[in-house]
């Protein structure tokens, strides 16, 4: 192992033992344990971080960063939950809230039809009076309207609800929505997974056992999903690795994640406006470190409208091979809660650049990685 350029660098740039150690074990592909993700938190250096989380991201996605056009579309931000960090949700007749019908989303859907898109991204609130016969007429009249773009909607805690309400199983409301046209499914909604935490952060959301659940279901129908983690509130690094690991030992089992989605907790207009954000350092640290530990889930995504450009650019030598798409400013949840991009849209030649700026090869994808465009 000794002869590996890396490892020599390391011992010339006098890396700690403990450390050497974990560079040891990811350069050969062994994986590390929570007691080394945590170390690699708290005594990882961002450069140290950036060449061992570069290390496993080529094993995936050799040089490429993918992206892709979509558009997104939230129904409704009409919530039955009180999630502390939301700065979007909205009671039924509030001022501010909103809910689409199925002909307000058909038409949007219809605008974007010859746009070159090739997914709609879903998501919005827990809706008090809609359930998932109502989301699977959604689905079919999207795909009447536009029967090319792939589908990827509904967070695990949305397909609770809707199936909830219901009076159907997590399985059978699933196979309806797949019937429909749902292709796969985003990764919100995971929130962390620790439940003393989701208790002060997210006290009425679904549950993490049912999260799991619900996602582990869906791989088992063949329905590919994300997963995300918020972080930047109230958690430690214990409690962020516990979350990866939850995460990994799931797609032990199922391999049916394509993708992992660190969302950075913004601060604007939540009951969690007091919280200071996570800074630069500590957002490429979570980055390199979910990259190093997730070793069996491919994809590693920065959220480009959370983060900024410039900070996904960055985030490009810190194991992330993902920006998501092309998105007009239809996303309201991050707009909300003080994203950097107030209107976050991005020509396809701006993310090109961005990537090639970054010294990677730009890849046009379809929502399951397959590679439609190398520029
Ligand atoms: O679950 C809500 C997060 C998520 C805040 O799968 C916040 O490709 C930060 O699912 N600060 C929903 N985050 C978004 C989501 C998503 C986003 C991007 C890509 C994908 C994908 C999925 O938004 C929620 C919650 O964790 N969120 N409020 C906030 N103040
Ligand atoms: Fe509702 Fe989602 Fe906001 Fe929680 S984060 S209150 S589930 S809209």
């Amino acid at each position: 192992m000794m002869n590996n350029p890396t490892l020599s660098l390391f011992q010339t740039a006098g890396i700690a033992p403990r450390l050497f150690n974990i560079a040891e074990r990811v350069l050969s592909n062994e994986r590390i344990n929570a007691t080394d993700g945590i170390a690699l938190f708290e005594e990882g250096n961002l450069p140290f971080l950036s060449l061992l989380a570069e290390t496993v991201s080529q094993r995936f996605s050799n040089n490429h960063v993918y992206f892709n056009r979509n558009f997104h579309i939230e129904p409704t931000n009409i919530c039955v939950n009180h999630c502390a960090f939301c700065s979007y949700r909205r009671r039924k007749n509030e001022a501010g809230c909103w809910e689409y019908s199925i002909d307000d989303i058909v038409e949007k859907v219809g605008s974007y039809k010859n746009s070159g898109a090739t997914e709609v991204h879903i998501v919005g609130g827990v809706h008090p009076d809609r359930d998932v016969y109502f989301y699977a007429d959604l689905l079919s009249a999207i795909k009447n309207t536009d029967p090319t773009l792939h589908i990827k909607a509904f967070t695990a805690v949305e397909i609770d609800a809707m199936c909830g309400q219901a009076g159907l199983t997590i399985e059978n409301g699933l196979k309806l929505l797949k019937e429909s046209g749902l292709g796969s499914m985003p990764g919100g909604g995971a929130e962390i997974f620790d439940e003393k935490i989701r208790l002060k952060i997210c006290p009425d959301k679904t549950g993490s056992t049912d999260w799991l659940r619900i996602h582990k279901v869906a791989h088992e129908l063949s329905i590919p999903t994300n997963a995300t983690m918020l972080y930047g509130l109230i958690e430690n690094y214990g409690h962020r690795i516990d979350h990866l690991e939850r995460l990994r030992n799931l797609q032990d089992e199922t391999n049916g994640f394509n993708c992992f989605i660190p969302l950075k907790f913004k601060h604007y207009n939540n009951l969690f406006s007091h919280i200071k954000e996570t800074t630069t350092v500590e957002d490429l640290k979570n980055y390199a470190v979910s990259r190093i530990f997730l070793d069996n889930i491919p994809h590693l995504k920065a959220y480009w409208p959370m983060m900024g450009k410039q900070v996904a650019q960055i985030s490009l030598t810190f194991g992330v091979d993902d920006l998501d798409g092309t998105i007009d400013d239809s996303t309201k949840i991050y707009s909300m809660a003080g994203s950097t991009e107030q209107k976050p849209s991005a020509s396809t030649e701006e993310l090109i650049n961005l990537i090639k700026g970054a010294g990677k090869i730009p890849a046009e994808r379809d929502t399951v990685y397959n590679i439609i465009n190398v520029h």
